[in-house]
């Protein structure tokens, strides 16, 4: 992040989750109900446990914001975990008379076991409490502050989900060109994917998705997928090729690989195109004299030349592995004996694909906004217009 910077802090059964941002400019408009709406998206989706029936997550915005409105200090926000109310004394944060039943047995796949050795843990929840992904309602709090911004200068993002195991929708932002964007209103893929619970297109393909999600769960299972996160009305030019660490692409790749249980990261046709000639993949330039705009015939590349916008939709696909938690545990080792046993159970869910493309979102929100400030600057949102404007007039 080159000009916004946050943390999170919490755990999964602790007080609360903590956030805070830094680098925002003054004047951005922000409320508790703007961040409860994207948190409420985010607890929704079939496949999940019997925790989101317990939460009911709400930000509170403690710091920084003053009237509804961003003063340029740094925003912090707290979002309570109802479910500490029963973890009071296995998650007390003074010592405790005897010790509450120490987690011996790490899951395959989850942090527990490399943490627990990492850290000198001989109690695998001191690993596994900051390793949940509970901590994501914290990014998406967060991540609703960077949309905020974004769709200040019309910057609107959207995700849909395209696999849960063997489930598979073929459609993407990236088969699509710019004059298809007439006759396809991309703009509405965020609300029908809300209305599926499996933020799915393709209301055939969402059935097959929760089959699989309810034979996974019947099974004693879990099943993962892949999720497409899909940014409309970008300017040319956020992000750089002159650096590695400037480019565009290594900031989303880094941003969507942080969130717990990713595993790939692909950039419009991404690793289809490895498979296929220049011709086909590359996408056309074209100009057109009417509206004095280029245009492209497709969008192979997802919105991203060198790392840098080139004005097309940003296309991010990203693809999540099974939850680790599994309630038909695999084989592990008691790290106090050192026996042979079933991986310890945890309260978890089957699927939370549909949740971690709203997380997604949030990410890509982040992401954006940083390289918007980077590029157009400004202490306040009146300047950023400002320069935005000007910029727009310039160059279309
Ligand atoms: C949660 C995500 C998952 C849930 C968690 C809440 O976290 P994890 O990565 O640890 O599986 O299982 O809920 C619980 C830990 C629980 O007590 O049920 C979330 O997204 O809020």
């Amino acid at each position: 992040m080159q000009k916004l910077r946050y943390f999170t802090a919490g755990e999964s059964h602790g007080q609360a989750l903590i956030g805070t941002i830094e680098g925002l400019p003054a004047g951005l408009r922000i409320s508790e109900d703007d961040i409860f709406q994207q948190l409420q998206r985010r607890q929704h989706g079939h496949g999940r446990g019997g925790r989101m029936k317990i939460e009911t997550d709400r930000a509170r915005l403690l710091t920084g914001v003053r009237h509804g409105k961003t003063m340029g200090g740094p925003v912090a926000l707290l979002i309570e975990n109802r479910d500490w109310k029963n973890w009071q004394t296995k998650m007390a944060v003074e010592e405790v008379d005897g010790t509450a039943a120490a987690v011996v047995i790490p899951r395959p796949g989850h942090a527990d076991y490399a943490g627990a050795v990492k850290y000198a843990h001989e109690d695998i929840r001191n690993v596994l409490e900051r390793a949940s992904a509970r901590e994501t309602a914290t990014r998406v709090a967060l991540g609703t502050i960077a949309r905020k911004l974004l769709s200040h200068f019309d910057i609107e993002i959207v995700s849909h989900v395209t696999r849960i195991g063997s489930a598979h929708n073929p459609f993407s932002v990236a088969s699509l060109g710019s004059r298809d964007r007439m006759d396809f209103d991309v703009g509405q893929i965020g609300e029908r994917a809300d209305q599926s619970s499996v933020r799915c297109l393709d209301e055939g393909v969402a059935l097959k998705m929760v089959d699989e999600i309810d034979a996974a769960s019947k099974a004693k299972d879990t099943v993962g997928g892949i999720f497409e996160v899909v940014a409309l009305n970008l300017p040319v030019g956020l992000g750089s090729h002159v650096h590695w660490d400037r480019k565009l692409d290594t900031r989303i790749a880094a941003a969507m690989m942080s969130i717990p249980a990713m595993k790939g990261v692909e950039i419009g046709l991404g690793f289809e195109s490895a498979s296929m000639p220049g011709s086909a993949v590359h996408d056309p330039i074209y100009y057109d004299e009417n509206t004095g705009q280029y245009y492209r015939s497709r969008n192979h590349a997802g919105g991203l030349e060198g790392g840098i916008t080139n004005g097309m939709p940003l296309v991010v696909g990203v693809a999540m592995k099974p939850i680790s938690t599994l309630m038909k545990p695999l084989d592990s080792v008691n790290m106090q004996t050192k026996d042979k046993t079933a991986a310890h159970i945890e309260r978890s869910d089957t699927c939370a694909v549909p949740a971690a493309s709203v997380v997604g979102e949030a990410m890509l929100a982040l992401v954006l906004a940083d390289a918007l400030l980077e590029k157009f600057g400004g202490d306040s949102m009146v300047e950023l217009e400002e320069r935005y404007v000007d910029w727009r007039r310039q160059n279309g």
